[in-house]
């Protein structure tokens, strides 16, 4: 052979080429106890032959308190992302954030935290506090004052991991192909059930019913 080094150049370049057409995208539907897609779900999708991604890059977000409401009511955020608070109703608000499911579990898991935030008043900045996502897993957030105030937040600590949008629908890109596990979380049912075994084709649909049942649709 006249070029031994072109041939195995190559050949070299046919094998990356091949692995990257192994990335396949996920498009997973959640659906309710009712059968209706559900908004708000945490898809999570790991590859079972162990392939770990590189976690995604932290993230500045803000979650604001408004109505005796968290907006938005679920938020995915990459592990070291920070969270800043701020209240726009014009009385206290005292947030906490308590880690929920596996993440209390976890030994050293952090005790979660707990702000006071002053109501808004005219012509004055708005109260907020920040607080840095340190640990991977659900975080409940509530109110001390307010009983019914309820939020989540989903520290993430792969980029499969994705909420699903107002027609129930999370879309997953980059998931190698193979068999893989598929977790739903929900506010509303933070300890999952048991993750779904799955295999990742190049383009792959998914249904996964859960028992949530949210407690109010979207009109
Ligand atoms: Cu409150």
């Amino acid at each position: 052979m006249k070029h031994p080094h072109l041939a195995a150049g190559l050949i070299a370049a046919a094998t990356l080429l091949s692995t990257a057409a192994q990335a396949a995208t996920v498009q997973v539907t959640v659906l309710g106890r009712d059968g209706q897609p559900l908004p708000d779900a945490v898809v999570v999708i790991e590859s079972a032959s162990g392939i770990k991604p590189a976690a995604p890059a932290p993230v500045s977000a803000v979650i604001h308190q408004q109505k005796m409401q968290f907006v938005p009511a679920t938020s995915v955020l990459p592990l070291g992302s920070k969270v800043t608070f701020t209240n726009l109703d014009r009385w206290e608000h005292h947030v906490r954030g308590r880690p929920a499911g596996l993440a209390s579990l976890n030994p050293g898991a952090q005790p979660g935290f707990e702000l006071r935030l002053d109501g808004r008043v005219d012509g004055r900045e708005v109260a907020g506090a920040e607080v840095i996502l340190g640990q991977a897993g659900a975080v409940q957030l509530g109110c001390h004052l307010h009983g019914s105030m309820r939020g989540f937040i989903f520290v993430a600590d792969s980029p499969w991991t994705v909420k699903t949008d107002a027609s129930g629908v999370a879309t997953l890109q980059g998931v190698p192909e193979g068999a893989a596990r598929v977790r739903v979380v929900h506010a509303d049912q933070i300890l999952d059930a048991p993750p779904l075994a799955v295999n990742i084709t190049p383009v792959t649909a998914l249904s996964v019913p859960t028992q949530v049942q949210p407690r109010r649709r979207r009109p």
